[in-house]
């Protein structure tokens, strides 16, 4: 189990978040801003991580240094569960449709960090979450986890979608690394079985490359 714990304190934000990449996606978020934990709820559930996390944050100041800081800390927290990164499939892409609105994310561990987010939102806030801080949180993660990070609204008419759609899809984007275990163990299982026969190993047109 690739796991990580962060504990983030700064004059602005206190934060304490435990991530299991290889969870089951249960969650227990509270950053004091609702829609940001039903995006954060969301992320957990989709890219089947285990995640807690509580932040206090100056909300009395506003929203920038909580939304911020939770996304540098997420970020932070896959870098040190994810270790050297052997063995994994580092870059990823997902199309995730919410109802009317269709969100793009691609993904890649690189270690560089650079952020592009394109949401297509024209209001300023939606639901209690001042919608401009999306970008700060996944360029914050982007920071956090050295990571290249593309999301993109194609089209869409809700605002509360066209957010979701993004945080849904940067979720799976990230969780092919784990399909890339899958194929790792499946490989491990074939090459045990064709040792112990003498066979040779499987042809790459066998090769799995899906779930
Ligand atoms: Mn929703």
């Amino acid at each position: 189990m690739r796991k990580a714990t962060v504990e983030r304190n700064t004059a602005e934000t206190q934060i304490k978040l435990v991530l299991n990449v290889d969870g089951r996606g249960t969650y227990k978020i509270s950053t004091g801003i609702r829609f940001f934990d039903h995006m954060l709820d969301l992320f957990a559930r989709h890219g089947g991580f285990d995640l807690t996390l509580s932040c206090e944050g100056d909300l009395d100041v506003d929203q920038h240094h909580t939304v911020e800081d939770v996304g540098i800390a997420l970020g932070e927290a896959f870098d040190r569960a994810l270790g050297d990164k052997k063995g994994i499939n580092r870059a990823g892409y997902f199309l995730m449709p919410m109802d009317e609105t269709l969100g793009i994310a691609a993904v890649d561990l690189s270690g560089r960090a650079a952020t592009v987010v394109d949401t297509q939102v024209k209001v300023p806030i939606v639901g209690d979450l001042q919608t401009e801080l999306v970008y700060d949180f996944f360029e914050g993660f982007s920071r956090g986890a050295r990571a290249n990070v593309h999301l993109k609204t194609m089209y869409g008419r809700s605002n509360h979608h066209k957010i979701e759609a993004l945080f849904k899809a940067f979720a799976r984007a990230l969780d092919l690394r784990r399909r890339s275990r899958k194929i790792r163990q499946w490989f491990a299982r074939r090459i045990r079985s064709c040792c112990r026969e003498s066979e040779t190993l499987p042809p790459c047109s066998d090769w799995p490359t899906r779930d």
